[in-house]
Order: C-alpha cells, then structure tokens, then sequence
C-alpha cells in the first residue's frame, strides 16, 4: 500500500451552494491529508484539458460550459488508497443512484449539477493534478 494523490474538485454549483467547508469536511474527518488547495475559474482550455477522456461523449460542450460557469475550488488529497476512497466518498455519477452518506447521495440530484469531481485512477490523479491544480493562471477572475 502506497501513498497516493487524487485532484477533488468542488464544481461551480458546489461553491455557489455554499458547499465547501461541508465538502472538505468529510475529506478531513475521514483521515486524509490536504496537500494542496486554490479558488480560481477554470479556462476554457484547461477544462477541456482536464475532460479530454469524455471529448466525444453528447454532453461533453454542457460539461465544459458548466465547469468554466463560475469559480471552483482546486485541492490535492493525499494518503494510502485515497483515490479508491476518495471516489467511495463522493457517490455515483447520478446522483439519484448515489447512496446515502456519499457527498453526491446526500448533496445533489442532478448528474449535470453532482456538485465534485474525483479522480478515477492514480495516473489521472497525477495528470489532473499538473493539469489545473499546478498550472498557473495569471489571468482570472472569480
Ligand atoms: O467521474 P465522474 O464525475 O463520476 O463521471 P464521468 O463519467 O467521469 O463524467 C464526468 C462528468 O460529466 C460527470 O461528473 C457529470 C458529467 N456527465 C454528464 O453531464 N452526463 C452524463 N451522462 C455523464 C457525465
Ligand atoms: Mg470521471
């Protein structure tokens, strides 16, 4: 068992409901640790970067309208199988068949609106992580 970084992203209707102390809260609670965290409104570019895997999917222009709608908060966790528990801890994609007790079960119902992005493997972690945690920004505006 290795130590491992996962990218949580708190999307932008996550920080308009007023989510993120609630998100991160839970992140903490269960052991893990915080190593890295910025408020910024994801680029056009950049979005597209970080959802490059879903490019031909129908609602892949929604998803990108929506991720760059307004600021997000950007944050790397660290820890022995977090990415794996990272994912048990936000829930299924829709949030309707999300269980109870998952930050998506509990805090959304809408896929388009599931309020967190985790990612799916150590080598996505790493790569979402260069991708818009490390890049800087020099131009933003929340
Ligand atoms: O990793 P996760 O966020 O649970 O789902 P993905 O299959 O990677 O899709 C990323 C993102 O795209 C999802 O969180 C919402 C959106 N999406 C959508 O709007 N409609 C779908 N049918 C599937 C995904
Ligand atoms: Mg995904």
């Amino acid at each position: 068992e290795q130590v491992e970084e996962t990218y949580i992203m708190v999307k932008p209707d996550g920080v308009q409901r007023g989510l993120v102390g609630e998100i991160i809260s839970r992140f903490e609670r269960k052991g893990f640790k915080l190593s890295g965290l910025k408020l910024f409104r994801c680029p056009r570019e950049l979005a597209e970067e970080h959802y490059k895997d879903l490019q031909s999917k129908p609602f892949f222009p929604k998803l990108i309208e929506y991720i760059t709608s307004g600021p997000v908060v950007c944050m790397a966790w660290e820890g022995v199988g977090v990415v794996a528990s990272a994912r048990k801890l936000i829930g299924s994609t829709n949030p309707l068949q999300a269980e109870p007790g998952t930050i998506r079960g509990d805090l959304a119902v809408q896929t388009g609106r599931n309020v967190v992005h985790g990612s799916d493997s150590p080598e996505n972690g790493q790569r979402e992580i260069g991708t818009s945690y490390k890049t800087q920004v020099l131009v933003f505006q929340t």
